[in-house]
C-alpha cells in the first residue's frame, strides 16, 4: 500500500493528484502545515527538512515531489502520463516536468515566505518585488509553449501535474498576468480535472 506524507495547500498536492489520475490505491496521512507535525522526530525521519510530500511504499520511502512522481510512473503506472523515450514530445516533457522545481517555484517559495511565513515586521517589500517579477518573466515561456495546446505536450501528462500546479500557484498569487491568455485558459483546464479538484480542496 502507498501512503503519502501530506499537507494541505502545499506540493503533497500534485500526488494526490497523480494517484488519483492514476487511479491507484493509497492511504493519507493528513498532517498540519504546522512546525509541530511537520518538524516533528517522527517526519524528520522520514524527511530530513521535515518536508512534505514523502511517500512510502512498503519498505520504501521516498521524497522530492518530482521523484516521487517518476517513482510512481515507473513502479505503478496504470496506463500512461509519460510519453516513450523515443517519441518527439520526451524532450519537451523532460523540460517541462524539470522546470517546475527548477525555475518556477524558486520566486513562489520566496513569495510564500515574504507573504505568509515571516511575521509583518521581517518581510521585506523588495524581495517580494523581485521575486514577483522573476515569476512572471518564468512564466512567460509556458505561456509561448501552451499556444495552440491543451497542455504541455499536446496531451495531458505528468509534465502537466509537476508545471500545472506551479501555474496554478502562481495565478493565486496574481502572477499569471492578463497577456498570458494561453496559460490562464491552461489553469482553468487545470482546474477543471476532478483528480486535480479533489487534491487542492483536501
Ligand atoms: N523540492 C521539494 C520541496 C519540498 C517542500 O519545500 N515542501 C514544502 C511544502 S510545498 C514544505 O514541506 N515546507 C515546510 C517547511 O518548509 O517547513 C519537493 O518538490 O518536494
Amino acid at each position: 500500500m502507498l501512503t503519502l506524507h501530506f499537507a494541505s495547500n502545499s506540493r503533497a498536492g500534485r500526488i494526490v493528484w497523480l494517484l488519483e489520475e492514476l487511479g491507484l490505491p493509497y492511504e493519507l496521512n493528513h498532517m498540519e502545515f504546522h512546525p509541530k507535525d511537520l518538524k516533528s522526530d517522527e517526519h524528520r525521519a522520514r524527511h530530513p527538512l521535515g518536508r512534505v510530500p514523502v511517500l512510502d511504499d512498503g519498505d520504501i520511502s521516498i521524497f522530492e515531489s518530482g521523484a516521487i512522481v517518476e517513482y510512481v510512473l515507473e513502479r505503478h503506472k496504470n496506463g500512461g502520463l509519460k510519453p516513450a523515450v523515443d517519441a518527439p514530445e520526451y524532450p519537451a516533457y523532460l523540460q517541462w516536468f524539470h522546470y517546475c522545481e527548477g525555475m518556477v517555484m524558486p520566486p513562489i517559495n520566496t513569495i510564500v515566505v515574504q507573504t505568509i511565513l515571516l511575521p509583518p515586521e521581517r518581510r521585506d517589500e523588495t524581495a517580494l518585488g523581485q521575486a514577483k517579477r522573476l515569476l512572471t518573466k518564468a512564466l512567460a515561456p509556458v505561456d509561448e509553449a501552451l499556444a495552440g495546446k491543451d497542455y504541455l505536450i499536446g496531451d495531458f501528462s505528468a509534465a502537466d501535474i509537476m508545471l500545472g500546479h506551479a501555474c496554478f500557484m502562481a495565478n493565486r498569487m496574481g502572477c499569471v498576468t492578463d497577456e498570458m491568455s494561453n496559460l490562464a485558459g491552461y489553469v482553468a483546464r487545470v482546474a477543471a480535472r476532478p483528480a486535480f479538484d479533489k487534491a487542492i480542496n483536501l
